[in-house]
């Protein structure tokens, strides 16, 4: 490739590198040799595609990398470029000059052993983001940490590579429902065209992600449909582990179907309910409009975006689910 004609992330303008967490975090790359980027348990587009990128970043600025989360990498997501990198493990070992958390609002959320005595960078872009790191950048205007990953890329200087797009391109894809929700601005489409410019292949990237859908995140959408309840503008919808064991589903099967319930016109918010095999319960909660499931999902002792956030519950599922439609129904007769 002609070095004059590759494709850049826009650099970022003069700063005052004191004050500005992205110089902040780039000194620190600049000046270590090995990294360790983790994200959440339970990854979603986002974890996985800024995961991806940020070692695709490192390695161009020379460093090693080792990407390493808790849980396995959801099929959606593992025909994403170098996908196969990632490693499932419950502990991290060996030397880093800093591990990065990608959208962990605490070092617990990552689910990885061994954290604490490394030299932690917080990325995040989540409004229940706390600064627990020694270094923390949480920007909640990004529509995702892909957003920020990006932005790093661009203050390195190195190479918007057709895989790196592929990647910065995923995190905004799922993290915006599809360019529906989140913190969608013109800024975001104007990424969404410097990636697509870089090589990402927006239709390509869509179906492998809207359209390669696993049969049993099917039968599990059946039966979770089969329990949806409506009262004036909430929704809610549930599954059993019955449920989970019928449609032999797995966990990430789980994603996206409260979105089924907000869809509903006239819903401003919408749970969806899951059985966990521990007994506790695990919620997704969706708003639109003026509702803030964070400020609930914070309350309960979880976390979120204004519009997307969770939560996990005591069971029984019955008793979990009287607990948050009260919140719920306060939420939406304030709002
Ligand atoms: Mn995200």
């Amino acid at each position: 490739m002609i070095k004059e004609t590759a494709a850049r992330a826009e650099p970022e303008k003069l700063r005052d590198a004191e004050a500005d967490p992205l110089l902040q975090v780039l000194r620190v790359l600049n000046g270590g040799r090995r990294f360790l980027v983790c994200s959440h348990a339970r990854p979603d587009g986002d974890a996985v595609g800024s995961m991806l990128a940020l070692g695709m970043v490192l390695e161009q600025m020379g460093k090693t990398a080792d990407l390493i989360t808790a849980d396995r990498v959801p099929v959606l997501y593992r025909r994403l470029p170098l996908a196969e990198k990632i490693r499932r493990a419950e502990r991290v070992q060996g030397v880093y000059d800093a591990a990065i958390l990608l959208e962990c609002d605490s070092v617990e959320r990552a689910g990885l052993e061994g954290l604490d005595d490394l030299f932690l960078i917080n990325i995040d872009h989540h409004i229940s983001g706390r600064p627990y790191a020694q270094l923390n950048w949480i920007d909640c205007s990004a529509a995702s940490v892909g957003e920020l990953v990006y932005r790093i890329a661009g203050a390195a200087g190195v190479e918007l590579t057709a895989q790196m797009a592929a990647c910065l391109y995923t995190t905004i894809l799922t993290d915006t429902g599809n360019f529906t929700y989140g913190a969608l601005s013109a800024r975001t489409f104007a990424l969404a065209r410097a990636l697509v410019l870089a090589g990402a292949d927006p239709i390509g990237l869509a179906q492998d992600v809207y359209y390669s859908v696993p049969a049993s995140k099917v039968m599990l959408l059946g039966a979770a449909l089969n329990n949806l309840q409506r009262e004036e503008r909430m929704a809610w919808l549930w599954i059993t582990l019955e449920d989970m064991a019928r449609a032999r589903a797995a966990e990430e099967d789980c994603e996206g179907i409260v979105n089924f319930a907000l869809s509903i016109a006239g819903v401003e918010a919408a749970v969806f309910l899951r059985e966990l095999p521990d007994g506790q319960v695990r919620l997704s909660l969706r708003s639109k409009g003026r509702v803030s499931v964070a400020a609930i999902a914070e309350k309960l002792g979880g976390g979120g975006h204004e519009n997307a956030a969770g939560c996990t519950l005591a069971g029984p599922l019955e008793r979990a689910r009287q607990q948050i439609l009260a919140e719920l129904r306060a939420a939406v007769t304030h709002a």
